[in-house]
């Protein structure tokens, strides 16, 4: 995927907007990403690891949020079962469009189908593997659990659920630390602060996160036996959730 840098926020906007998944997003996406959230690179290498343990012969795949393909990749490169294909969805067009270009470039064996629809519209059916790689805090938060509850439905048994959010803390001093420590991570790679405070304020509501008891909880309630929290940094976290 072509790296061109993120300038979105560099200059003061007279008129800021709520962040969306536009063309200018997606022109910067994978260096945005890349030098905002703590960890990505790792938690998509992982996802081909998961892929690796948890994908079964004649199954589906799903990556619920998939902007430019970076999970769905490291999924196909790394599933060894037979008859396996993968659903990509998301609901920006301009997202969409780059995906298929990106796995249309890419040889692999397992078919995808690249979907441009509100992941709260699709059936989840036959699912050994579901990635919600920081998507699920974009949703209003009374429809989360609902969201959660469809794709443990239409998974298999032993299936794997990887859920990757930002999250907050309800001990003020702890949530603070970690904002600080996730605003010097940003300024480390290269971000001032009038782009970080744009493109906190940008956010605001948008991206709500949970705590990471908020998820833990839900998944323990829809019935997940296993419940994994194998990633954490600053605000970030990647739980493994096995039906
Ligand atoms: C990655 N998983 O590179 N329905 C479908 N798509 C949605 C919805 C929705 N309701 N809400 C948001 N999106 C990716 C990164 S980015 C994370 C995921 C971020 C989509 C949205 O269009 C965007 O492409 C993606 O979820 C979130 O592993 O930018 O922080």
């Amino acid at each position: 995927m072509k790296n061109k840098p993120d300038t979105i926020y560099v200059h003061k906007k007279s008129h800021l907007v709520d962040f969306i998944f536009d063309d200018a997003v997606v022109d910067v996406f994978p260096d945005m990403i890349r030098r905002s959230v703590p960890g990505y690179e790792n938690i998509i290498t992982m996802i081909g690891l998961f892929a690796e343990q948890y994908v079964q012969n004649n199954s589906q795949c799903y990556d619920l949020g998939c902007s430019l393909g970076a999970a769905t990749l490291a999924l196909r490169h790394h599933i060894n079962k037979d008859k396996v294909s993968i659903i990509a969805v998301d609901n920006s067009e301009s997202m969409v469009e780059r995906c298929r270009i990106n796995i249309k470039k890419d040889a692999s064996a397992s078919t995808v189908q690249v979907v441009c629809n509100d992941i709260q519209n699709i059936t989840i059916e036959n699912a050994s593997v579901v990635i919600l790689n920081f998507t699920l805090q974009f949703l209003d938060p009374d429809k989360r659990m609902e969201l959660l509850q469809n794709i443990y439905n239409g998974m298999n048994k032993g299936g794997a659920l990887i859920l990757s959010e930002k999250i907050t803390f309800s001990d003020k001093t702890t949530r603070d630390t970690n904002i600080q420590l996730h605003e010097a991570f940003k300024k480390a790679n290269g971000y001032t602060e009038l782009e970080i405070s744009q493109k906190r304020s940008a956010l605001e509501n948008t991206l709500i996160p949970d705590t990471i008891e908020t998820h833990q909880q839900r998944l323990s309630e829809i019935g997940f036996t296993t419940i994994n929290t194998w990633f954490q940094c600053f605000n970030f976290t990647s739980i493994l959730a096995i039906k």
